[in-house]
């Protein structure tokens, strides 16, 4: 076991530079705030440790790299007894824990450094929003106004710094993003409104994925519902043909297979195949019920690819949404579709920012709420988040 430090501004960098070096699975021993950000320790498992090293080592012209999805990570290999997959799962369990906490200091050292604007800080913390743009949004909120005057100033500064498109109804729309974000259904649940208002003829979908069984057969299914045709393309040169077949139809909708953001080489033959595809809209599939480290994560290993905008789903599983929010404003990222429940056909609608923004404010009260009916009177004090929190 060997230990290593990280430094980083704030704690989301300093997460970043973690997951970045060691991939995903290293633990994280301790955080604390330190002049100028934030260090973790985190320890390394010594074979993993020297494998990277051995890597580094040798000199450029040397250096024989593993594929992408074979580079040594600090993974618990498959052969590797079910008890160290229980730690691995009480270690990532720690990690998220870790991480929440570290984004509660970062509220609290914004608190002290402006405690002029606390009630607007706290409006945004009891919302989730990420501390730097929370702080952002509470210096263009007046302290002097009152509460509910702020309250409505931080939904309005929101509402304007998100963004919406149209949602497309002609040319090719593909559903990019992780696995089980929602693409599928909400392809389905496209097409199914295509047929309620009399429109079957237009459309037409094509499924590229291929990496599971059911994959291809959960569309194929959807099709025969709402009996809309649905074609398969096994690679970018049949995508490309069964598009120019097509031709006659007002929307075409492609799925396409779920890939994780490590999945740097799954990405990357996704790229090709939308680039070899012409005049495509790819939209990112992004489940609301995500923490915001990880949505950053998912957007910026997505980032290759042409992202005009965000279908946001699972809202209606999320706690709260600040942190899609959050990464939104920070990516700039419009969103198109919001995707609130698993029946097909319904539970989607198309996105404002008003609408999100109204979500956000609804989930922190009933967050606040279900907070407070937990902790017992009598830990009401130490509880300072909620206890000192605003009403939102
Ligand atoms: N609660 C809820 N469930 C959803 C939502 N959207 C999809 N689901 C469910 O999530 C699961 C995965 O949905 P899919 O549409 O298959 O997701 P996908 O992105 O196509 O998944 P892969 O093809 O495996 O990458 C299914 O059980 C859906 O019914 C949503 O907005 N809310
Ligand atoms: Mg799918």
């Amino acid at each position: 076991m060997k230990f290593m430090t990280f430094f980083g501004s704030d704690s989301s960098q300093a997460m970043r530079r973690v997951s970045e070096e060691l991939g995903a699975e290293a633990s994280i021993l301790s955080c604390r705030r330190v002049e100028g950000g934030v260090e973790l320790i985190v320890s390394v498992d010594d074979s993993a440790s020297a494998t990277l090293q051995q890597a580094d080592a040798k000199p450029a012209a040397d250096v024989q790299r593993p594929p992408r999805n074979t580079r040594p990570r600090l993974q618990v290999a498959s052969s590797q007894s079910e008890e160290l997959r229980m730690l691995k799962r009480e270690l990532d369990a720690s990690r998220r824990t870790l991480e929440r906490e570290m984004n509660a200091q970062d509220w609290a050292v914004e608190g002290v450094k402006k405690p002029s604007h606390s009630i607007a800080l706290q409006i945004c913390e009891a919302l989730d929003i990420a501390p730097r743009l929370g702080a952002a949004l509470a210096r263009k909120v007046p302290a002097k106004e009152s509460p509910d005057v702020q309250r409505e100033m931080i939904r309005s500064l929101l509402r304007r710094q998100l963004k919406s498109i149209p949602t497309p109804a002609e040319g090719v729309t593909a559903l990019v993003g992780p696995p089980g974000a929602g693409k599928t259904s909400t392809i389905a649940k496209i097409a199914a409104e295509f047929v309620r208002t009399g429109r079957r003829n237009d459309i037409a979908l094509i499924t590229t994925d291929n990496t599971r069984i059911a994959a291809q057969e959960q569309l194929r299914v959807y099709g025969d519902i709402f009996q809309v045709p649905v074609h398969t393309a096994n690679s970018a040169d049949e995508a490309a043909r069964i598009l120019k077949i097509l031709g006659n139809k007002q929307y075409i909708l492609l799925d396409t297979a779920g890939i994780g953001f490590r999945d740097r080489d799954g990405i990357d033959s996704l790229g090709s195949l939308i680039a070899s595809l012409p005049d495509i809209d790819v939209l990112l599939t992004l489940p609301a019920d995500r923490e915001a480290y990880v949505l950053e994560e998912i957007i910026d290993a997505y980032s290759q690819l042409p992202i005009t905008g965000v279908v946001a789903t699972h809202l209606d599983e999320a706690v709260r949404i600040g942190g899609l929010i959050s990464m939104l404003i920070k990516k700039r990222l419009p969103t198109v579709w919001i995707s609130d429940g698993a029946q097909v056909p319904g539970n989607l609608t198309a996105a404002t920012p008003a609408a999100l923004v109204s979500q956000a404010f609804s989930l922190a009260r009933e967050f606040k709420k279900r907070q407070r009916a937990t902790v017992a009177p009598q830990d009401r004090d130490e509880n300072q988040t909620f206890s000192r929190g605003q009403r939102v």
